[in-house]
């Protein structure tokens, strides 16, 4: 089982190819990585942090690879940073995913009901068309409202559902995480998603207030790990979402700033025992 990521390397802040590369390999699977760009931080909550756009490297390492034969069982993509690393990704996945194989897209564009720095509508629109040739999304729920054109502000949870469906019609199975919902008077953050038979479902999990930056990249990442493991949807749903809850607990008990990004290290054990009862 080999995977590809394809995202940017944030030096600090625990997101993207940092996340992803510990993760999916402590899941016993190859994975190997894509760099879109280097930054010394992410952009979320630090000021004057650097940009290193790799594109120009890009395709000088897609012809080495090509050269050595190499196919990827999954591609996962996240953060990318222009328009033309989308077409990239197109071709990457032309090229170097398996007949057969997962594509998997982050479509890694905002948060809080915004979008990140350095993103428009334009990215928003291309981001749409990389969804529709994915087997798989994760957005969160603001990522999700942008594909949609659905009205952040006022989405409760009765809109969740009918945000699944618009979502189908990209691509055929989305999992939209932080759907905050009340049950009993009690707070949760669910993931939304749809399985292949269409219908759509939802694992909740007890709410942690606060905002935790990096909590789509560990989901994303604990979810291609145990997909790869060919764990059922369901299953890798639950665990990856259990993994991330109890990661941002972690983050929340320890008092660590938010932008440092999630320790889910020490949560790293009880996620893989769950996931060796029911990987195949
Ligand atoms: O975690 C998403 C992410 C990934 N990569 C970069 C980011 C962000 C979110 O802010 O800035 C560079």
């Amino acid at each position: 089982m080999r995977v590809l990521a394809i995202n940017d390397i944030s030096c600090v802040g625990k997101c993207s190819l940092t996340v992803a590369l510990p993760i999916i390999s402590a899941c016993g699977v190859t994975c190997d990585i894509l760099p879109t760009a280097i930054l010394s931080t992410h952009t979320g909550g630090f000021q004057g942090y650097t940009f290193r756009d790799l594109s120009d490297d890009i395709p000088a390492i897609l012809a080495h690879w090509k050269s050595l034969g190499l196919k990827y069982d999954i591609i996962i993509s996240g953060y990318l940073g222009s328009i033309s690393q989308i077409d990239m990704v197109k071709s990457v996945k032309k090229n170097f995913l398996k007949e057969g194989g997962l594509f998997i897209v982050d479509p890694v564009m905002g948060d809080n009901g915004v979008l990140y720095s350095h993103f428009d509508q334009k990215f928003v629109e291309e981001m749409k068309s990389l969804c529709k040739i994915a087997d798989i999304i994760v957005p969160n729920l603001t990522e999700a409202c942008f594909l949609t054109n659905t009205d952040y502000a006022s989405l409760t949870e009765d809109g969740y559902d009918a945000l699944l469906q618009k979502l189908k019609i990209l691509c055929p199975q989305p999992s939209v995480t932080g759907c905050d919902i009340l049950r009993g008077g009690k707070k949760y953050s669910a993931v939304f998603y749809a399985d292949l038979n269409g219908s759509v479902k939802q694992y909740a999990t007890e709410k942690v207030e606060g905002t935790f930056h990096g909590s789509g990249d560990v989901y994303a990442s604990a979810l291609v790990g145990a997909l790869a493991r060919h764990v059922p949807m369901d299953e890798a749903v639950r665990i990856s979402a259990d993994f991330t809850k109890n990661s941002i607990a972690q983050t929340k008990a320890d008092k660590t700033e938010a932008r440092y990004g999630l320790n889910s290290e020490s949560q790293m054990l009880p996620f893989l025992l769950a996931l060796d009862k029911v990987a195949q």
